[in-house]
């Protein structure tokens, strides 16, 4: 088990990101400009999984200034740019240029040890969409998160005030109606623009989308309302800018809404698994109990035990032939055929497709390669 230290009330392990070692790559990809890495610690234990995330951070635009302010910030333009020129041809140029250190920052996430749900939930996988009636979830849904879920303990943390606490933005202490607004784990904090809050309610036994009713509305109208007040507040930002939502399934069952600018392209704004706060609220409104009776869809990777559970009750990965009366077709019999690289008959094979380590152990000298905007 890794080192412990006291902080504060609550223990926390110690690791040096610098002394990672990679088992394999989980995830990487050049659209959000982050990779996914899963490996250990050796120095703390030859056997527990760390997963480290990297991200390239966004720009300020303060990085671009070129006014010579004081005290002086770190821009691109500066006498530290290192520029390497690929080509100039005619009125066009290509170039790699390396600016200051100080604009090379990678926001770095490390979830250590991390169990194999962790390795799941960062690896690429086929995914794909279950309708979940109402029975369904108290059929299947229900029993495998009250069997297996994330822990919650970094939500209580929050909530009681051991963890974060300087981090926090806004609170409003009701036990009904209240909640916690603050940065959510994915923001570096240091861009407006690509801001990313959460707002945890107080109120305990709301794991989802799923249990919320009628009773419900005066908390989600003042998280709504108060969340905007405090973040226009805080941030400048026009409330009217900003995109409130659930997910659905979440990955942690205490009731949390995700807020972000709408002119930013967060993670996880994909419509099968966002519901809009406004939506929600106007749905309870029409409906009390349209949460309870509303079929919802949401996805399901390969790998979570979840959609083996499905696959006993609905046809997921294969998908029934397609009727035809063509006679040639008649003579076949009716199969659930498999759609190319949907489907594996091996439960091997269904592993997730995951990129092997193609690159050999790193010799202690080397230097890795700078990370650089
Ligand atoms: P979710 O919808 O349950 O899961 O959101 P998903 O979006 O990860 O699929 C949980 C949110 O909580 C995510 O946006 C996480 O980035 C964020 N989060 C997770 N942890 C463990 C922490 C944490 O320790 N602190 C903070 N501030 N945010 C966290």
């Amino acid at each position: 088990m890794p080192e412990q230290v006291e902080n504060s009330e609550v223990k926390s392990p110690t690791y040096d990101i610098s002394k990672f070692r990679l088992k394999r790559i989980l995830q990487n990809n050049s659209v959000r400009k982050s990779i996914a890495l899963l490996g250990t610690f050796p120095d703390l234990s030859e056997t527990d999984d760390a997963i480290v995330v990297f991200e390239k951070n966004a720009y300020q635009e303060s990085d671009v200034s070129t006014s010579k302010e004081l005290p002086a910030k770190p821009s691109y333009f500066s006498a530290e740019l290192k520029v390497d020129t690929e080509f100039i041809n005619n009125i066009y140029g290509s170039f790699q240029v390396v600016p200051s250190p100080d604009l090379c920052g990678v926001k770095s996430t490390v979830i250590y040890p991390a169990t194999d749900k962790h390795v799941e939930k960062y690896s690429i996988c086929q995914k794909y969409l279950i309708r979940e009636t109402p029975d369904l979830y108290e059929s299947t849904t229900l029993p495998y998160i009250n069997l297996s879920q994330f822990s919650l303990e970094w939500v209580y943390n929050i909530l009681e005030h051991k963890k974060e606490t300087e981090r926090i933005v806004f609170e409003d202490n009701d036990p009904e109606t209240g909640f916690i607004l603050l940065p959510d784990l994915k923001w570096d904090g240091r861009n407006v623009e690509n801001l990313y809050l959460l707002g945890i309610v107080h109120k305990h036994n709301i794991k989802s989308l799923r249990d919320l009713n009628g009773s419900h509305l005066p908390l989600l109208r003042n998280m709504r309302q108060s969340a905007k007040d405090a973040i226009s507040k805080r941030y400048g930002l026009n409330p009217n800018q900003l995109r409130m939502y659930f997910h659905y399934q979440p990955s942690f069952y205490h009731l949390h809404v995700h807020i972000n600018p709408i002119r930013n392209d967060a993670p996880g704004i994909w419509c099968e698994k966002s519901h809009m706060l406004d939506t929600v609220i106007s749905n309870l409104e029409l409906l009390p109990d349209f949460y309870q009776r509303a079929t919802l869809p949401f996805v399901l990777y390969e790998g979570n035990k979840l959609l083996d559970l499905y696959e006993e009750k609905i046809t997921v990965r294969s998908v029934a032939a397609p009727i035809s009366d063509s006679k040639e077709l008649e003579k076949v019999p009716a199969v659930e055929s498999s759609i190319e690289g949907f489907s594996d008959d091996d439960p091997g094979e269904r592993e997730c497709k995951r990129i092997k380590l193609a690159t050999p152990e790193p010799k202690e000298a080397e230097v890795p390669a700078q990370a650089c905007a």
